[in-house]
């Protein structure tokens, strides 16, 4: 089953956003496979966001991302880089589909929230990057095979 890995940003969590966050992607189907609560080293930030180095934005990324704590998640399901990345929306928030969460939720690029992998590549090297493997949690839960199932 594919695995993405999620980011409620500071701004999601100091809105009192990561309940909302997580009920969403619940509701979607998704099955949570880790999580953790925590302050983000510059180093953790400068490998999460190595990508963009050099761009014009990269230094106020890295200030903000570690600015206040965030909720780190690994989250599993059918196609969940693409479903994940859909539920969260556009980067632009005011490209974002309505009924994203940066379409509900944010209007600033600099403020949109969530943080989620957009390819299953880099889902393995974020999830990688911030848990351990024996952080990551195989666990059944009873809706499987309601969510999950094909006839
Ligand atoms: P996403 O978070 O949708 O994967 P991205 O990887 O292109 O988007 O950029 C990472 C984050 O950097 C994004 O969520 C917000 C910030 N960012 C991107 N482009 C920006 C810009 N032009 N100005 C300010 N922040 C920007
Ligand atoms: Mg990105």
């Amino acid at each position: 089953m594919e695995r993405t890995f999620v980011l409620v940003k500071p701004d999601g969590v100091q809105r009192g956003l990561t309940g909302e966050v997580i009920s969403r992607l619940e509701k979607r189907g998704l099955k949570l496979v880790a999580a953790k609560f925590l302050a983000v080293p510059e180093s953790l930030a400068e490998k999460h966001y190595a990508v963009h180095k050099g761009k014009d934005f990269y230094p106020g990324l890295i200030r903000y991302i570690t600015s206040a704590p965030v909720m780190a998640m690994v989250w599993e399901g059918t196609n969940a880089v693409a479903a994940v990345r859909q539920t969260m929306g556009a980067t632009r928030p005011w490209e974002a589909a309505p009924g994203s969460i940066r379409h509900d939720f944010a209007l600033e690029v600099s403020r949109n929230i969530t943080h989620a992998s957009d390819s299953v590549e880099n889902a393995a090297g974020e999830i990688a990057l911030w848990f351990a493997e024996n952080e990551l949690v195989d666990w059944q839960q009873c809706t499987d095979t309601w969510i999950f199932g094909k006839n």
